[in-house]
């Protein structure tokens, strides 16, 4: 039986420095309305939607951190996107920087039912970068200093006819991610990103950049049997170009759908779920196939240990 759900990749252009939170929901509500009549039923924001990617600044006073982050969701400026978009009945998908009530910082993305409630967070993993200042950089990656590693691991959860999984930005780049969420069945993941197109520890990959976002992207799903949506925040942010290449990502590894410019805009495909059954149950039929003996080292070792 045939279970699909009308997905929209809502990527975003720029978020300048100064520009206010509900001059960004605003833009957030133009995409909601471009995938409404486009007949999207789920829209997926960027990793970070609200903001510019603050991680490419060092702040040493605490103050400053905290003027990037959300204390609540909804929020004041966010509460008119959740509203209209359950006046409409679609759900959604949000990155934001989370600040919880005891303190914890997190990169976060919140998964919204189509009327309103909350489905699921989920709290990044992978964070790429750097901890301290390293003034080399033409500009800094600093995750690893302003977010704590999500203490939930990947979870699914059921929602729009399906089981629906989350990551964020640079878990893609990791099978483990794809895997975990594989494991517990996902049909559908959905993923924000900003990736700059200059990576300053390598500049030699810059030119790589949009093959590699597609390469995990579309490996991650045909391995997993899963549908995936990334969604870029993309174009030139504060002097920093970042890659587009939004793409909704069939069980196959096929593209479905593609953004094709570096601004807002959204990219529209109808997910049929029960397309992941022939490959769940055929190539890629965990139970049948797997020999999870033979994988020790991928959790009882961080490193790689080369033979000497
Ligand atoms: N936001 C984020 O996670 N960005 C990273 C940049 C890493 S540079 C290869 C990403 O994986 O896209």
């Amino acid at each position: 039986m045939s279970r699909a759900v009308t997905v929209a990749a809502a990527q975003m252009g720029p978020v300048q420095r100064d520009e206010p939170r509900a001059d960004v929901v605003e833009r957030l509500l133009t995409l909601l309305h471009d995938a409404h009549a486009l007949g999207a039923e789920l829209v997926v924001y960027p990793e970070l939607a609200l903001t510019t990617f603050f991680p490419r600044w060092y702040f040493e006073d605490e103050r400053e951190l905290d003027v990037w982050f959300e204390t609540e969701m909804p929020s004041v400026d966010t509460k008119p996107l959740f509203d209209e978009a359950a006046r409409l009945g679609m759900g959604f998908c949000l990155g934001f920087a989370e600040k919880t009530a005891d303190g914890h910082r997190y990169n976060t993305q919140v998964l919204v039912a189509s009327d309103g409630h909350e489905i699921g967070r989920y709290r990044k993993v992978h964070l790429p970068g750097h901890a301290e200042h390293e003034p080399w950089r033409a500009f800094q990656h600093l995750e690893k200093r302003y977010f704590e590693v999500g203490p939930d691991g990947f979870q699914v959860w059921r929602a729009f006819d399906g089981i629906v999984g989350m990551m964020i930005c640079n878990d893609r780049r990791w099978p483990e991610a794809y895997r975990v969420l594989g494991l517990q069945g996902v049909e559908l993941v959905l993923l924000g990103y900003n990736t700059p197109v200059h990576n300053p520890p390598a500049p030699e990959h810059d030119r790589l950049g949009d093959f590699h976002n597609h390469l995990v992207m579309q490996s991650g799903a045909y391995q997993n049997a899963t549908w995936v949506v990334g969604v870029a925040k993309a174009g030139n942010e504060e002097g920093v170009p970042m890659i587009g290449g939004s793409a909704i990502i069939a069980p196959s590894g096929e593209i479905a759908a593609m953004c094709t410019t570096l601004g807002d805009e959204v990219a529209v495909a109808r997910c049929d779920l029960s397309q992941c059954d022939s490959y769940k149950q055929t190539v890629f039929n965990f139970g049948r196939h797997r020999e999870p003996d033979h994988y020790g080292r991928i959790t009882s070792q961080r490193g790689a240990e080369p033979l000497t």
